[in-house]
């Protein structure tokens, strides 16, 4: 529904709430289009709080009654709550509510999704299931009777009695309302086991829909692991007699923490070789890591309030990044973790939806849950720990645990254990939080008498609602390489703090190359004007591997940006630095085959724009599509090569050794199929026996304009496995040649299983099409408006989803006048649309600027 007035939530508006919940009681009498919900809440009057409005949030749900200590009482409902007058004592709130799970397509709140009842309440739904003041400030015990025909009836906690058509689940630790769970179904378990290191032995279950059994295994042994990750790393053991995670279809995000009950969407779980890909097994297997986390970082300790939402999402990718270098390689997942950052963060923070890691206020929280957040989130977290170092930091959450636990709090209380930790004064490290934008970083150098000097300055362009930008705190690693390609100074952290800073480095025999922000120690665009030769050098030589694989990268995108707009060849230092490096057989087949990789057109795109020049989307597809050829020309004679290297021995797994070398063999094939019209892809597409190698030959042989047989086969294989048809409709919209894009895009919306209210498969069209660079920026504006049909046709159904999706357009100020022009008309469209929700209304306005 419209909020006519939509209202701006502010950090600075703060306050506790007036009460304190004691315990709380619920009763779900479950059905599709009546379900009843019973509380009994205990409040008590909170000391600390000076504003004693008796406010419960509730949307959308039907009071049947109130009592307050067993009295009738009349509140006053609104649209988004009601309120009542309240003793100033302790006292027992009683109400029964009535809501519609099986109308709920928003997918928040209690909703149905294949006959299955589940829930996801954060960040505001618990208020679609009953009145509570839900806020994450307020945490309590709660009891969970459920009453329903279903097999399995499960909520958080523990199971503490049961009976023919209920069961009953008690959570002892105090929560927020956005951690609470609900799932009854015809569900079965995947079971498992694990003893804790105090002797606790947990029951672990994966709950699947029949069907899916066979897509069990390898999430729970991710759960183990994780499990066990979370004792020896960081001290911290589990706290309940079960884990449960259960997997559904219908789910806006990949998966959520509650409390002892995960709910997953099925995509973020299910997996098995025939049906998914590596790289589907390395996500599955961090985001089982990422949710179980949260249980210390996020539901032990937990935000005060949604502004706070880093405090446990920034510091749970971090965890979850350090488990996947533990359990895979630290480099290849340092690398892909900054192609991801520069593919999603930096254009949100360099746009019209920049915002800080801590955003300031918001019109809908939904809408925030967002690469900042979570991934520059994270990145702030990383730079905290190379300041201080590793021990101090394992110090400092020690403490943060012992101060903390059951506690709902801040970015001040986190920042606090550092500083009592260290000593260290952290108020300018905290501009990490408050300020948005990308910092650039640009380098000058000199050499005199030994002695080699780096001049280091920052400056952050403007964004919205911040001009005027102070200098952080940015540490950047460095190391120098001698002549002979020797590492003469190994890693250094250097503190940049100030706008221009110089650093020198004495009793140097000759001048030094400089190898600067290894690992990528801040998140930020350096500047360095240096030679390709240089470069080259870096990429032969580096002995931080991260590094080497950006002078590999810089060199392709300065090869590019000048193919692009001086209509150069392809430059021969690239060619022969990459040939060199994927010859070197003792470097790890996944390393090699990321530095197979090249900067996407986006950010090539990115990149121009940053020169001020205006990018044209074919033009760099154009670019692109030469540098292949000219790669694969180049490297004609290694590719059976590299093909043999990437031969795996035995069974599949997806271990990150065979992944790695499948990675290898993938791209060795994309670079083969422009030397010999498809061939090999084809031969490999028909012998591919796991999803792998399956769709990385069908998708060569799409780039190539060819395969119409293979996805016509695949269609035919998997039409009846709804997460492999996600990825036949996701690759057609995003493979698509750019003046083939828009149409093979709208036919796949016409296509009988195009089920659009399922957020995975209208994510996997739409957003494949979005991820088609100069497919999407179709000259003729078709695209645009193909997504802006969708997300005025979703809007009504999903509002979070819709407005994720709009973000589609967030670079539109990139690009040349008409096509400007294109999208703010489909903008304007979407946002003139009658009734349109509060997520989406917010996310245009920002977009455009209005
Ligand atoms: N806390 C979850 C992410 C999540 C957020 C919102 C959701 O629904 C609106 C669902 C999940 C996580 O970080 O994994
Ligand atoms: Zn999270």
């Amino acid at each position: 529904m419209r909020d006519a007035t939509p209202t701006t939530i502010y950090l600075s508006d703060y306050t506790p709430f007036g009460f304190l919940v004691d315990s709380v009681h619920l009763t779900f009498d479950l059905s599709e289009h009546a379900t009843r919900v019973t509380s009994r809440i205990a409040f008590r009057p909170n000391p600390q709080a000076t504003d004693k409005t008796f406010f419960l949030h509730g949307e959308n749900i039907k009071l049947i009654h109130a009592l307050i200590d067993g009295a009738p009482v009349t509140p006053a409902v609104k649209e988004n709550g009601l309120t009542a007058s309240v003793p100033n004592a302790p006292f027992i709130w009683e109400a029964e509510v009535e809501i519609d799970p099986g109308n709920n397509t928003a997918l928040e709140g209690l909703y149905m999704s294949n006959g299955m009842y589940c829930t996801q309440c954060e960040a505001e739904g618990f208020r679609k299931i009953t009145y509570y003041p839900d806020r994450p400030d307020v945490m309590s015990t709660f009891t969970v009777r459920i009453n329903g025909d279903l097999p399995v009836l499960l909520s958080n906690g523990n199971p503490t009695a049961k009976g023919d058509g209920w069961a009953e689940w008690t959570d002892p630790w105090p929560k927020p309302a956005y951690l609470f769970a609900l799932v009854a179904g015809e569900l079965i378990a995947h079971p498992g086991q694990f003893t804790t290191r105090s002797g606790r032995d947990v029951e672990l279950n994966l709950w699947v829909r029949p069907g899916d059994e066979g897509k069990c295994a390898f999430g729970m042994e991710a759960l183990k692991r994780s499990i066990k990750w979370d004792e020896d790393v960081y001290g911290r053991e589990y706290d309940l007699d079960v884990f449960n995670i259960v997997a559904v279809d219908d789910f806006n995000m990949g998966a959520m923490e509650n409390k002892g009950l995960n709910i997953f969407n099925s995509s973020a779980v299910l997996a098995s070789p025939e049906t998914s890909t590596d790289a589907n097994f390395e996500r599955i297997e961090a985001i089982i890591a990422h949710e179980y986390f949260h249980n210390w970082t996020g539901n032990r300790i937990t935000c005060r309030d949604w502004f706070q939402l880093c405090l446990k999402e920034g510091l749970t990718v971090f965890r979850d990044a350090q488990f996947t270098s533990d359990m895979r390689s630290a480099p290849v997942k340092r690398i892909h973790d900054v192609i991801d950052l520069r593919a999603r963060q930096f254009p949100e923070d360099n746009g019209p939806l920049s915002h800080p890691v801590r955003p300031e206020s918001f019109q809908e929280i939904n809408n925030f849950y967002t690469a900042t957040v979570y991934e520059k989130g994270a990145e702030v977290i990383g730079m905290l720990k190379t300041l201080v170092g590793d021990e101090a930091y394992s110090k400092a959450l020690d403490l943060y645990f012992e101060r903390h636990d059951g506690q709902a709090c801040t970015i001040e209380n986190w920042l606090k254990v550092f500083e009592d930790t260290t000593g260290r004064d952290l108020t300018q490290f905290k501009r990490w939080y408050s300020q948005s934008g990308t910092p650039r970083v640009t380098v000058e150098d000199d050499w005199a008498d030994g002695i080699y000097t780096l001049t280091l300055s920052q400056s952050t362009p403007p964004t919205p609602g911040q001009t005027d930008k102070q200098p952080q705190v940015i540490p950047v690693a460095v190391g120098l390489l001698g002549p002979n390609g020797d590492e003469v100074r190994g890693t250094e952290v250097l503190e940049l703090t100030g706008e221009r800073q110089r650093f020198s480095f004495e009793d140097l025999a000759a001048k030094p190359v400089p190898s600067i922000l290894r690992g990528f120690s801040a998140p930020v665009i350096l500047e360095h004007n240096r030679s390709n030769t240089e470069r080259a050098f870096l990429l032969a030589h580096d002995t931080d591997p991260f590094n080497r694989w950006e002078a590999g990268r810089a060199l392709a995108q300065n090869t590019l940006l000048r193919m692009i707009t001086q209509d150069e060849a392809p430059d021969a230092q690239y060619l022969d630095g990459l040939l060199a490096v994927l010859r070197d057989a003792d470097l790890d087949p996944a390393y090699r085959a990321l530095m197979l990789g090249l900067p996407t057109q986006s950010e090539l795109a990115a990149a121009l724009h940053e020169q001020g020049e205006t990018p044209d989307p074919m033009a760099i597809w154009r670019a692109v599509e030469t540098l292949r050829q000219a790669t694969a020309q180049h490297m004609q004679d290694l590719l059976p090569r590299l093909q043999s290297e990437a031969l795996v021995d035995g069974p599949y797994s997806p271990d990150a050794e065979q992944a790695g070398k499948r990675a290898l063999g993938s791209a060795a094939l994309a670079l083969t199929t422009r030397l010999d019209g498809g061939a090999m892809a084809a031969e490999v597409y028909a012998k591919a026996d796991n999803m792998t190698l399956q769709l990385s030959a069908l998708s060569c042989l799409l780039r190539a304009g060819k395969g119409q047989a293979e996805l016509a086969a695949f269609y035919d294989q998997w039409h009846h496995d709804r997460l492999v048809l996600d990825k036949w409709f996701g690759l057609q919209a995003s493979l698509a040649a750019p003046d083939d894009a828009p149409r093979i895009a709208r036919a796949l919306t016409e296509h009988p299983d195009f089920n659009w209210k399922n957020p995975n498969r209208f994510r996997a069209l739409l957003g494949g099409l979005a991820m088609n660079h100069a497919g999407f920026h179709h000259a003729s504006g078709q695209s645009y408006a193909l997504l802006a049909d969708w997300l005025i046709r979703l809007d009504p159904v999903n509002p979070q989803t819709t407005a994720r999706m709009c973000t589609a357009f967030q670079i539109w100020k990139r690009y040349d006048a008409d096509r400007q022009d294109l999208i703010r008309a489909q903008l304007t469209r979407v946002a003139e649309t009658p009734n349109l929700s509060r997520d989406t209304t917010e996310m245009v306005s920002r977009i455009l600027g209005t």
